[in-house]
């Protein structure tokens, strides 16, 4: 069964709009905990630069610094731009984005957090500061470099890039890390994992069941995306004090828009449905169901293939979160192939929570940002 989102670890059920910030905060520490490793809080010292071509990124934390920079796309037309993340360069319907007025940042995750090494030896800017042997993975690595890389930008003084209006998107692993960059940082305004598979989206007490599914043993030693903790939980998710749906309920009330890939069988797409499900259920009891979108009845199979269907959807969602130009009702369309059941999946049931004049619940990218885990 999965975690009950609504119950906070005192046994008791939330049930104003508002306690939902305090139930996100609990669900963040158990999944660095347990899933991800620690992100740590926002560095000492985060400088650097926005140009029409490029981001730097200078961090000092802990008496050590690091440094990482990202290329910059601008659309046509003039500033200041909305801007998304493209972690890896892979999948991301690049053309419609930047059709739709928004500027692409490619980011190179690789310079973060390494692929290729120990888990005793990591690498890159994150290392750098918190050292080889830190417990978090990369998955976590590469989020705080999507964290560091808004930092850069609310201080840039939005000339080139508006402060209030990022997403985020990748696809297969840096779709996991799409995830987990929404999730961890509250100021992403659209988040939007591509086929992001074991480890990612996907139920990880669904793995295991899932035919033809990337095993969590697999997902946990081909590299460190996840954290060392997560070693633990390999051969038995249903110990885990969380799962994915309530990482996909950490989103909301923001812009969140899942793709998934039914014709892959490693890519867990039926148990990616199930966490879609269960974090909708968050978006509901929040008044904003229209918020999250979910699509995996898709005809192309071929992984990271950037697909007709999404593209009308991609431009929902930017309208209604980056560009504020629309309003959008979500989808949630999940192929018959892979389509999970969330009934049995839960023991619990979605409250009605009260409105309590807290701002949590923010409709689109206004008043969105304000959370316990903003710009960590
Ligand atoms: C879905 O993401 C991964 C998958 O977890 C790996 O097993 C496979 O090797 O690579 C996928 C990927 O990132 O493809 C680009």
């Amino acid at each position: 069964m999965l975690p009950d989102p609504f119950k906070k670890l005192n046994g008791t059920r939330i049930s104003t709009k508002s306690d939902w910030r305090c139930r996100r905060a609990e669900i963040k520490d158990l999944a660095e905990k347990s899933i991800y490793g620690p992100k740590p809080a926002k560095p000492a010292s985060v400088t650097g630069t926005v140009s029409s071509s490029n981001i730097t990124v200078n961090v000092t934390d802990q008496g050590k610094s690091s440094s990482f920079s990202a290329t910059v796309s601008l659309p046509s037309g003039s500033g200041p731009f909305p801007a998304i993340i493209v972690l890896g360069g892979l999948g991301a319907d690049t053309a419609t984005i930047k059709a739709a007025g928004v500027a692409i940042i490619s980011y190179d995750p690789y310079t973060v957090g390494r692929e290729g090494t120990a888990r005793n030896n990591k690498q890159g800017a994150f290392y750098s500061i918190y050292g080889p042997t830190s417990s978090t993975g990369l998955l976590m690595a590469w989020s705080w470099g999507v964290s560091r890389i808004i930092d850069v930008i609310q201080q840039s003084g939005g000339n080139v890039l508006k402060a209030d209006a990022t997403g985020v998107t990748g696809c297969s692993r840096f779709g996991k890390g799409a995830i987990v960059a929404g999730a961890f940082d509250q100021r992403v305004a659209l988040t939007m994992p591509i086929e992001s598979g074991s480890g990612g989206v996907p139920i990880l007490r669904g793995i295991p069941g899932e035919n033809g599914a990337q095993p969590l043993s697999s997902a946990y030693t081909e590299q460190p995306w996840l954290g060392d903790a997560f070693n633990s939980y390999t051969g038995n998710p249903n110990a885990l004090p969380v799962d994915t749906h309530e990482v996909v309920a950490m989103v909301a009330p923001r812009g969140l828009f899942i793709m998934e890939n039914p014709a892959v069988d490693w890519l867990a797409a039926k148990s990616g449905s199930v966490a879609a499900l269960g974090g909708a259920e968050v978006y509901k009891a929040l008044g904003v169901a229209s918020n999250i979108t979910y699509w995996s009845d898709v005809q192309d199979g071929t992984h990271c293939a950037v697909r007709p269907e999404w593209k009308t959807p991609l431009q929902q969602n930017i309208q209604k979160f980056l560009l504020g130009t629309g309003n959008g009702s979500g989808v949630i369309r999940i192929a018959p192939s892979k389509s999970g059941n969330l009934a049995s999946w839960r023991d619990w049931q979605t409250p009605t929570l009260s409105d309590d004049g807290g701002s949590t619940t923010g409709g689109s990218t206004a008043g969105t940002t304000a959370g316990t885990t903003a710009g960590t």
